[in-house]
């Protein structure tokens, strides 16, 4: 069996061919998983902390009455950190601050007449709960990806949930506990997956109910998120994650190859697809899998994933064909590795980040480039943006109209209103104005 199979799309017929169908996803039914987590929410909501310890000892395997993190074990984790990771961390927050403060927006108010002017008032969300997964890896690096944007729009309270760690004594990951020291967030909460989300939706003991819901996680957070969306607000429903590289025969296929090893190790259902012109560049590519897959800590994952139905080496015939196939697929991370990368890269549109040229891997966007990793997967790059200040921020609409220019514009509401047969909103405009209301 090959490492990673092949999708041929050299003799497609460019004007029928639907790219997006050409290159299959995971198999990620959240709808089925939401029939299991509707009983978590159900009784987190109905019992509260009771209920969440139960859950805590049933999936996390951890028997405890307090589900709050004490501020002194979140300040102690940062003196145990090591100070290798803490610079990493450090240089990673003021990158990411830079980018999101230069994306603050402001205020803009439109005067559309004389006398009559809208503004749009930047708002920060007021309470946020961010989830961070314990799982196969503890991403302690999106503690800063989430908090970061959250503090720079202005959220004036966060709180931060992760799973209980038998290991910690039943508190979550140590560097979980040590990036929120270092960034300031001291409402910790042990407290992991479906019950999380719900525990910050209805609120629960000492866990005030939240705004917006932010964060990684598995297919049960992604569950709960979809059940409670409209309770609550919610960023995104992350799945697995995914890589596709367009490259061209320029492309060093060592670089290519850790590349998509690189994302792989993240989970059995990643997808890693490659995208090429060159037969040479594929059989290289594939061939460094063979080799970096065996050479790699976590073979077993990534060779599941490699082989899975989402990951391919999908071959075309120019690199015209290959930007349409990339920009159909919409991945979460799109690298290009061909000659003239910057000119491709400007021609994608759909992708929750594009990493121009060789010196640019995703893994260096995960962690410290200054953008943000949490990006929308599964397609959904189409429609969404990756997380930043404006997911943090409401716009309210501010609308202030003088006499005059009320009186101005007064015979086309009564007109619209007429229109609708909703005759009493003309009349709140003529009731103003005349002793005797117009009839619409
Ligand atoms: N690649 C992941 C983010 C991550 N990688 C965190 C390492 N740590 C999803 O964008
Ligand atoms: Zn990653």
């Amino acid at each position: 069996m090959s490492l990673i199979r092949r999708i041929d799309l050299r003799d497609a017929d460019r004007a029928s061919v639907d790219y997006r169908a050409s290159v299959p996803r995971a198999e990620f039914d959240v709808e089925a998983a939401t029939h299991q987590v509707q009983p978590i929410i159900d009784a987190v909501r109905a019992r509260g902390v009771e209920a969440i310890t139960e859950f805590s000892a049933r999936f996390d395997g951890v028997e405890t009455k307090d589900i709050t993190v004490p501020r002194e074990a979140v300040r102690a984790a940062l003196d145990e950190l090591d100070p290798g990771v803490r610079a990493a961390l450090e240089e990673s927050i003021r990158r990411l601050r830079m980018t999101s403060e230069a994306e603050l927006e402001h205020d803009v108010t439109s005067e559309v007449a004389p006398g009559a002017t809208v503004t749009h008032r930047k708002v920060a969300i007021d309470r946020v709960g961010l989830y961070v997964p314990g799982g196969l890896a503890p991403l302690v690096s999106s503690v800063v990806m989430n908090v970061v944007p959250a503090q720079v729009a202005g959220v004036r309270s966060i709180a931060l949930a992760s799973p209980p760690q038998e290991s910690n004594g039943g508190l979550p990951e140590p560097a979980i506990l040590a990036a929120c020291a270092l960034l300031g967030i001291d409402e910790v909460y042990a407290v992991g997956g479906a019950q999380a989300i719900a525990m910050f939706a209805y609120g629960a003991g000492p866990c005030e109910p939240v705004n917006l819901v932010t964060g990684p996680g598995n297919i049960y957070v992604a569950a709960a998120k979809r059940l409670l969306r409209g309770v609550v607000g919610i960023d995104s429903e992350a799945g697995p994650t995914e890589i596709a590289i367009l490259a061209d025969d320029s492309a060093d296929p060592a670089y290519v190859a850790a590349d998509m090893v690189s994302q792989a190790e993240h989970d059995p259902m990643a997808a890693s697809v490659l995208v090429t012109d060159s037969l040479a560049l594929a059989d290289a590519v594939e061939a460094e899998l063979d080799k970096q897959v065996h050479a790699t800590r976590h073979t077993e994952r990534i060779l599941t994933a490699l082989s899975g139905r989402q990951s391919a080496i999908v071959l075309v015939g120019d690199m015209d064909q290959g930007v349409a196939v990339v920009d159909a697929y919409a991945a979460e991370h799109l690298e290009i590795q061909t000659r003239d990368s910057a000119r491709h890269a400007a021609r994608v549109r759909n992708a929750g980040a594009i990493f121009v040229g060789p010196w640019s891997p995703v893994s260096l966007g995960d962690y410290c480039a200054g953008s943000n990793h949490v990006l929308p997967t599964a397609g959904c790059a189409c429609h969404s943006s990756g997380l930043s200040v404006r997911a943090f921020t409401k716009s309210v609409h501010v609308i202030d109209y003088s006499r005059e220019a009320l009186a101005e514009v007064a015979d086309h509401v009564v007109a619209l209103s007429g229109a609708e047969d909703l005759p009493g909103h003309g009349q709140a405009v003529s009731v103003r104005f005349d002793a005797e209301p117009t009839q619409p």
